[in-house]
């Protein structure tokens, strides 16, 4: 069947920004904190961010922590703020613990935007740039529902709870499960973002329910360990698997049958669009708060023609 789209859209709260910055900032300087380093979803963010970044004319670094872990990319925040760049984009690794760190970056009258993960309180980033990531489950659950034949007991694999989008992920998952009654929910399991910690919860859930129908993986390590854990269980094809993000390592599992749907973003949109605010920021023009980039449901079927939603391992 054909590729289910999620267009983008803006919803316009105009806010207008200061005119340049002021406390000694660098102006022309950007900087992206991502979630985790040496990541594709980041990997392709940053690209696209760069890119935007030196065809405007502002410098642009990177700076990530080694795990996604609030207590890791704190330091590397700090470290960042105290560079003093003119905006920060980054990704909050938890929607309650990096509130103090980065409100630290608005109190230094750096220009704050978030990309794809967002803080609780809304009254730090100027920003926010993101799919819709609650779309996002629900259409993961009508995939899954329409491989399953509306059947069975379902799992959701999360990664780690105060992540904002992938919470959100997991609650349009379940709200829209109400919606096919033959579909039961065996909850949601996390992972804390280690695939090895996904294919563990399959192998252990299969031996639990060997009647298991179909899994959500709420992301790319949910849905590479997922893969995994199928694999040693000789299950592939039989469970159904539905996974957010088209990592190389997704793309292949697709391709092979592993997977049978991938809930591709647009990261690079979203760290173009970053920049584009940031920038707005600085220049003292108007902001958009909140920016929704496209989605795609992909399949084998749809595979050919969605090349673009792949993540890239480097620019
Ligand atoms: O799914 C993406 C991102 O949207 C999410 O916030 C965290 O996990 C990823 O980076 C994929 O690993």
């Amino acid at each position: 069947w054909a590729a289910v789209m999620v267009t983008a859209a803006a919803a316009v709260t105009g806010c207008g920004g200061s005119v340049s910055d002021s406390g000694g900032t660098d102006a022309k300087k950007l900087v992206l904190v991502p979630g985790v380093a040496n990541e594709p979803f980041y990997i392709s963010m940053q690209c696209g961010a760069q890119a935007q970044a030196e065809q405007l004319g502002y410098s642009f670094d990177t700076q990530a922590p080694t795990q996604f872990d609030a207590s890791l990319q704190t330091p590397v925040l700090t470290g960042v703020i105290a560079g003093k760049p003119g905006a920060i984009l980054i990704a909050p690794a938890h929607a309650q613990a990096m509130a103090s760190p980065i409100k630290q970056a608005k109190d230094a009258g750096i220009k704050v935007i978030e990309v794809d993960t967002a803080l609780e309180d809304t009254s730090i980033a100027l920003s926010s740039i993101s799919s819709d990531n609650t779309k996002g489950g629900e259409l993961a659950a009508q995939t899954l529902a329409k491989l399953v034949g509306d059947r069975g007991p379902v799992l959701v694999i999360n990664t780690k709870a105060g992540t904002s989008t992938t919470d959100q992920r997991a609650q349009g998952f379940e709200a829209e499960l109400k919606n096919h009654p033959g579909m039961t929910s065996l909850g949601v399991q996390y992972n804390n973002n280690e695939a090895a910690q996904a294919a563990s919860i399959v192998t252990a859930t299969l031996a639990a329910h060997p009647d298991l129908a179909g899994i959500f993986a709420t992301n790319l390590s949910s849905a590479e360990g997922a893969a995994t854990g199928l694999r040693n269980a000789g299950k592939l094809g039989q469970v159904k698997l539905v996974g957010f993000d088209a990592s190389p390592k997704q793309v292949q599992d697709l391709k092979d049958g592993t997977i049978q749907a991938l809930i591709a973003q647009n990261p690079g949109d979203i760290g173009k669009q970053g920049v584009d605010q940031a920038v707005a920021a600085l220049e003292g023009k108007p902001l958009t708060r909140t920016i929704r980039t496209d989605m795609i449901a992909i399949t084998q079927d749809s595979l050919a023609t969605n090349e673009q939603y792949f993540y890239k391992s480097k620019c």
